[in-house]
């Protein structure tokens, strides 16, 4: 890998991770839900990709309100997802390979049926009460927090005549960190995974966890996004909580971590992934996913400008070099599909594709792809609410429509935009029926468009996406710039092309993207002898050139090695 000796390296900032949902993923039992035995299957498929590291989404018992983001059993898989001997069988499996397993690590909140929560249940005496938050009642609510998914963040109890705190559905209640043994059975539960051999953990929505004791009404003065916010995002004891967690678990393992951390900004960044001993590895910004919010937020849908997308990217760049570390995504589970947001999901499907994932795999950072991605798979485009799954879809669909009268058909326009759904519509494995994720009709619709975008056709092309996602990885490899090299905006201001040089010791290189369907000309001096790396159409320069214009969503990576300029 050359001098690399000058860097700080570590496997996680050289490793490409890819995101699993197993529900949507595939189905090796036929009752239409993704399980273990179908990642199992799926194994050498992600080995020819190439990926290093998989995450899986929560895998572990739970009522499946939120897809498994409500946990019931930290200690148990859910029986639609499988067996541990299944489990083991994929670490295993992985492991052969050479590639990695980080879990999901759910610990905001659990399940109303986890244990923990029936105990705290049964009286204001019982030991578990205190696990959880509740507040004496004050009419109308113990304060004006709002639920991330729709209504107040409060639920009554009859039976103790209390409330309690909830961020998320009401069968989610938000766990009471300021309890001491409540944190240890955390550390606990996370060294026992650990020490049946998983890599590392993502952490959901781990900036949450801390908030504040006297639980104040909210102005709604703040920047985050969410009535409350201010006095639950990065609250007081987070930074304490995360340095007790690595002090007690992660500093006992050589592990990787991201946390999921909504309305950070770069500066608060630093303080989980900066300094001499980070809390985390790196973290997932939201910044860049709120960059369409309407001016009602998450639920309503805004212009964004390539000029704004750019300023975010660079500023976190910017930060994070030599001082944390970046993820890199365009969409998740949570999220639409990175193509039909940022690209062209028609015409251009297949160029605006690679061109996206040419930005994620050249920004500096750790590259994160989502089921899918690599096929170039759209949202969802379903026709009727009834198609939808995502509980918070459907509560705002009905808040939308019952209580402020919305038009049905205003409303499902921002769920077809916006939708969680849109991202977890099965994988697309063939043309055959159910696009080849299962052989019973699936818990959600397949998109219909499986008969042209599915992975059978995408691995014998030499020309698809998913062939072009695997000559990215390479790169990763054998240019150690691509990893390390700093980061340099050559077009900040330029509303259609986004154009970036990456630094290295001992290689340079300029990374040119039309986010238009027009064609574009770059209009920069870039002096020197450059080396096509890869891009997603046939080049039409004699090698050594950059070409003066760019054509509709084409991304092209040039190479210039330093040596050569100095001779
Ligand atoms: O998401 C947290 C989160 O911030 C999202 O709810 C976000 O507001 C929304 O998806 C739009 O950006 C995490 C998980 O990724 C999500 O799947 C869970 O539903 C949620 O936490 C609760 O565990």
């Amino acid at each position: 890998m050359g001098r690399t000796d000058k860097y700080d390296r570590c496997w996680w900032k050289e490793a490409v991770v890819y995101q699993i949902y197993p529900k949507s993923f595939k189905d090796s039992n036929g009752d239409g839900v993704g399980d273990l035995g179908g990642i199992i299957e799926k194994l050498d498929y992600l080995e020819r990709l190439g990926v290093d590291v998989l995450w899986l989404c929560p895998i572990y018992a739970s009522p499946q309100v939120d897809n498994g983001y409500d946990i019931s059993d930290y200690y148990r898989i859910h029986p639609q997802f499988g067996t541990f001997e299944q489990f083991d069988q994929l670490l295993a499996g992985l492991h052969q390979r050479g590639m990695k397993l980080i879990m999901d690590l759910v610990v905001n909140h659990t399940s109303d049926q986890h244990r923990w929560f029936r105990e705290a249940c049964r009286s204001k005496q019982n030991p578990y009460r205190d696990y959880y938050i509740w507040r004496p009642p004050r009419r109308p609510l113990p304060n004006n927090w709002l639920s991330f998914f729709e209504g107040p963040a409060w639920q009554y109890d009859q039976d103790s005549d209390e409330y309690y705190l909830h961020l998320f559905s009401v069968h989610q209640p938000d766990l009471n960190w300021e309890n001491p043994q409540l944190r240890e059975e955390i550390y606990a539960m996370m060294r026992w995974w650990l020490d049946r051999g998983i890599d590392g953990f993502r952490m959901d929505v781990i900036n949450l966890i801390s908030k504040h004791p006297d639980f104040p009404d909210s102005t709604g003065g703040g920047a985050a996004r969410i009535i409350g916010g201010e006095y639950f995002i990065n609250g007081p004891n987070v930074l304490a909580y995360l340095q007790e967690m690595r002090q007690n678990v992660l500093d006992k393992y050589d592990v990787m971590t991201v946390g999921e951390t909504p309305d950070v900004s770069p500066e608060e960044g630093l303080r989980y992934v900066g300094g001499e001993r980070p809390l985390l590895d790196m973290l997932f910004q939201f910044e860049h996913m709120d960059i369409d919010n309407g001016a009602e937020g998450y639920w309503s849908v805004g212009d964004w400008s390539l000029v704004e997308l750019k300023r975010i990217l660079g500023n976190w760049q910017q930060h994070m070099a030599g001082r944390g570390w970046n993820s890199l995504y365009l969409n998740n589970h949570d999220q639409p599909r990175m193509v039909s947001r940022f690209g062209d999901d028609g015409e251009y499907r297949r160029e605006s594709a690679k061109m996206l994932a040419t930005l994620n795999h050249m920004l500096q950072g750790t590259p994160y792809i989502y089921q899918g991605e690599e096929l170039g798979m759209t949202n969802a485009d379903f026709d009727a609410i009834a198609e939808y799954r995502d509980v918070a879809t459907l509560n705002f669909y009905r808040r939308a429509t019952e209580e402020e009268g919305l038009p049905p058909e205003q409303a499902m326009e921002v769920v077809r935009y916006r939708s969680r759904d849109n991202g977890r519509t099965p994988m697309q494995w063939s043309d055959s029926t159910h696009a080849g994720f299962s052989s019973a009709e699936p818990w959600i619709a397949v998109n219909r468009n499986h008969s042209l975008i599915n992975a059978e056709a995408e691995l014998e092309d030499a020309d698809s996406v998913f062939n072009y996602y695997r000559r990215l990885i390479r790169l990763r490899r054998t240019h150690p710039v691509i990893v390390y090299g700093s980061y340099t905006d050559l077009l900040p201001e330029h509303e259609q092309l986004f154009v970036f040089q990456r630094s290295g010791t001992e290689e340079r290189l300029v990374v040119l993207l039309n986010f238009s369907a027009d064609p574009v000309p770059v209009g920069l001096e870039l002096p020197g002898e450059w080396n096509r790396l890869i891009g997603n159409y046939p080049p039409v320069m004699a090698d050594g050139f950059i070409p003066g214009t760019i054509r509709p969503y084409e991304a092209m990576v040039y190479s210039q090695s330093k040596e050569s300029l100095c001779t």
